[in-house]
């Protein structure tokens, strides 16, 4: 079973009129639609807001028994007890990263093989790849993936691979029998009408 690995991004959470919506309460949503991780991103908040609201989310998430990560920051994974800090391939060194984490995990952003074979041998835990589809959600995005390279960076792993950028509920046939542990995925979930319902359907279809 694949598991849907929501990243709650608070510039992704809004409405179709545009109108924002409160990050804890989609959080809360996807969570109950069965999310099986929860992923904070928050790229422009000030950091006193970034971290009380990694507080609130790994709340969330440890009451739904659901691991929560923490994008790009090891000392705010460190500060609210995430079980995960994810980093980026400008972010730190995973072998640097490694003498702080203590029981945190680490997973790593990959975009091309190389990378996936760099993040295998520095031990990253998990590793994200992408982006598969085209995707509005990330500035300055690598070129797309596509699924053939996924299959293959699945196969060089040698760990759980995620795959991330465009999946939404039409896209998840593809992704069946890639040999994934998750799909990572941000507006299709915190700009669905209905996160709770985006989720459990996507969660369902990858079953
Ligand atoms: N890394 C590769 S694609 C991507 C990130 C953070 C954005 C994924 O967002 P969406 O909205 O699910 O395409």
């Amino acid at each position: 079973m694949i598991g849907v690995y929501a990243i709650v991004d608070p510039e992704a959470c809004v409405e179709a009129s545009g109108a924002r919506r409160d990050p804890r309460a989609v959080a809360r949503a996807i969570l109950r639609g069965g999310a099986s991780r929860l992923q904070l991103r928050g790229k422009s908040l000030p950091d006193r807001a970034l971290l009380e609201l990694a507080r609130e989310l790994a709340g969330l998430a440890g009451e739904a028994g659901v691991p929560f990560v923490v994008n790009d920051r090891l000392d705010l994974a460190l500060l609210v007890g995430a079980s995960e800090v994810h980093l980026g391939q400008d972010d730190l060194p995973l072998i640097e990263a490694r003498k702080l984490a203590g029981q945190l995990r680490l997973g790593r952003s990959t975009h091309d093989l190389a990378q996936v074979r760099a993040a295998r041998d520095e031990g990253a835990d998990r590793i994200a790849f992408g982006p598969v589809f085209p995707t509005r959600s990330k500035a300055n995005p690598d070129p797309v993936v596509g699924l053939d390279r996924l299959a293959e960076a699945v196969a060089l792993a040698e760990r759980p691979v995620v795959a991330i950028g465009g999946i939404n509920l039409a896209r998840a046939p593809e992704l069946a029998g890639l040999g994934l542990s998750e799909v990572a995925v941000i507006s299709a979930l915190c700009a669905a009408p209905d996160p709770e319902a985006a989720t459990a359907r996507l969660r369902e279809a990858l079953a």
